[in-house]
């Protein structure tokens, strides 16, 4: 009988060790995915009267964020592209979207600029073929995931004019087509 005893003490000794180390796996692997995220994502909309759609990836890189960006039922040229301070194209014009996401209170630029030339937003111009189709594919070391930087929950907006990439506040990219919404993405 003791002997009995002893067994299921032992038994429910081993249960609760196993069920310890899955636990902590558990909360670790938690841990894991609720920490800097390695991809984001802008499914982009058209605002009222427009048709310009498209997918807008981020992705973590060494140094900065790889930009990879499908759009299309644009008219064909250059369009302003760029990180706007808020994620909210609740209105049918995208200009509850904001300005061009600006932590560092620095001028309007290309986003080949040196960082005190350019906003952290400023992704300039994505150009659209013939058949209204732009493919866009480019590093930038300001924009983040994580801090000050982070674009996540910000908005994404594409332009029915060109970016002149000097004028100010913004480009003079004229009226917004697209708008969308950063989001962490799976890795
Ligand atoms: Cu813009
Ligand atoms: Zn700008």
């Amino acid at each position: 009988m003791d002997k009995t005893y002893n067994m299921i003490k032992v038994s429910v000794l081993v249960l609760v060790v196993v069920g310890l180390i899955i636990g902590v796996q558990h909360a670790t692997q938690a841990g894991k995915s609720s920490g800097t995220p390695e991809k984001a994502v802008a499914v982009l909309y058209p605002t009222a009267k427009n048709q310009v759609h498209g997918v807008v990836m981020f992705t973590k890189v060494k140094d900065g964020v790889k930009v990879v960006a499908d759009i299309e039922g644009l008219s064909p040229g250059e369009h302003g592209f760029h990180i706007h301070e808020l994620g909210d194209c609740t209105a049918p014009d995208g200009k509850s979207a904001g300005g061009h996401f600006n932590p560092e209170g620095t001028p309007h630029g290309a986003p080949t600029a040196p960082a005190r030339h350019r906003h952290v937003g400023d992704l300039g111009n994505i150009t659209a073929q013939k058949n209204g189709k732009a493919h866009l594919e480019q590093f930038d070391s300001l924009l983040a995931f994580v801090g000050a930087h982070s674009i996540v929950g910000r908005g994404v907006i594409v332009h029915a004019g060109k970016d002149d990439l000097t004028s100010q506040p913004s480009g003079a990219a004229g009226s917004r087509v697209a708008c969308g919404v950063v989001g962490i993405a799976k890795k």
